[in-house]
């Protein structure tokens, strides 16, 4: 067996039957020796009878049924703990991930090119059609969020193929939604392949994802922090050289206001941007341990809009959190830098620092 692709179900009785037959036409067209495993849990609608309906004429398809709605990631482990293939797989049944695509994943896995596939939205040529602003911008948010652990494009993406080698031993964790994020954060020596994919919203039956999913991700996020100690350490240094720079900041505008009696606005218009300069040296070497030369034009650039950026956060939290809730405005100020400061590590780690 070459390939084994898992498919969790929970209330897919409208799309369960097409997936199955696209799945098992892509192995056949494809000469690939593969299973395909739903695993089901014990889904009210029916789900489960189509599917021993299905069994009866298609060998290649195996279904395991759990007593109850268990959670994604852990229905994902379960398929892959009985699968035969050395190439293992997942996706959605609701027809979002274009079946199609499998050989594009499973080529370079075959080669030797890469020993995890992705199925990637947000490289160029992928895309998200029928999803909604609110849905599109949570999935912007929690992807950014991730990519601070992660330099790939798409690692809220449910639909890859991943070498059975790779997963062995990670101790993966079966409670969450976003295996792949597991699967990326937990093994070592990956060798990605980003393909892109068009995803489509699905037509038939209910998203499972809701408030519940978004709770379990933030945890997990955290946890993650354990297994990516150089992102702690990134922080801490990000944090010590913004210091450096606020003393820099108020020494200047000190110096230039007083002792060479420039208008104190103008001082501080150039205070901050000499700051900002050596912020900006001192995290490309020091925090992020780059080659100085690299790009330093445009990551200047970035790494200024990230400032300007998280500058403007910062005024916006203080007047809300004074002029709205009425809190004394040194602890709004607090509260502020603490956010702003955040969004800057984090805009500077994904945006200016990262280098794919
Ligand atoms: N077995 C199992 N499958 C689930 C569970 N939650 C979601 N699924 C399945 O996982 C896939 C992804 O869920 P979906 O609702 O499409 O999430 P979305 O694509 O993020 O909106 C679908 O095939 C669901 O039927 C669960 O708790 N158990
Ligand atoms: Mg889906």
């Amino acid at each position: 067996m070459d390939l084994s692709i898992v498919i969790p179900t929970y209330n897919e009785k409208d799309n369960i039957k097409n997936i199955v037959q696209k799945v098992l036409s892509e192995f056949k067209k494809n000469k690939i020796k593969g299973e395909l495993i739903i695993v089901d849990d014990n889904s009210p609608d029916g789900t489960g009878k189509i599917l021993d309906n299905l069994k009866k004429s298609e060998k290649r398809l195996i279904v395991i049924k759990r007593k109850a709605k268990l959670g994604l990631s852990s229905a994902v482990l379960d398929g892959w703990k009985v699968a035969r293939g050395n190439v293992l797989g997942v996706m959605d049944a609701d027809l979002s991930h274009p079946p199609e695509k499998i050989i594009e994943l499973y080529n370079p896995l075959k080669k030797g090119d890469a020993n995890i596939a992705i199925g990637s939205r947000y490289i160029p040529g992928g895309k998200i059609i029928g999803w909604g602003i609110k849905r599109k911008m949570m999935s912007r948010v929690a992807t950014l969020l991730s990519r601070v652990f992660t330099e790939v494009r798409d690692p809220m993406s449910g639909f890859f193929l991943v070498k059975k080698e790779c997963i062995k031993n990670a101790g993966l964790n079966p409670r969450g939604f976003k295996i792949l994020l597991e699967v990326l954060i937990k093994c070592k020596s990956l060798k990605i392949k980003e393909v892109p994919i068009t995803f489509t919203n699905r037509i038939r039956g209910k998203s499972k994802a809701g408030i519940g999913e978004v709770l379990s991700l933030l945890k997990n996020l955290a946890g993650y922090l354990k297994y990516k100690k150089t992102v702690i350490n990134e922080f801490v240094k990000f944090g010590i050289v913004g210091t450096t720079g606020a003393i820099i900041n108020l020494s200047i505008l000190y110096l230039l206001t007083e002792k060479l009696g420039l208008y104190y606005i103008l001082s501080a218009i150039i205070s901050f941007l000499v700051a900002m300069s050596s912020n900006f040296f001192l995290n490309k070497i020091w925090t992020f341990k780059e080659k100085i030369k690299i790009q330093i034009k445009k990551k200047y650039l970035k790494f200024g809009v990230v400032s300007t950026f998280s500058l403007l956060v910062n005024l916006t939290f203080l007047y809300i959190f004074t002029e709205v809730f009425g809190i004394y405005y040194l602890i709004s100020q607090a509260i502020a830098i603490a956010i702003a400061w955040l969004l800057n590590f984090i805009g500077n780690k994904i945006w200016t620092f990262q280098n794919n």
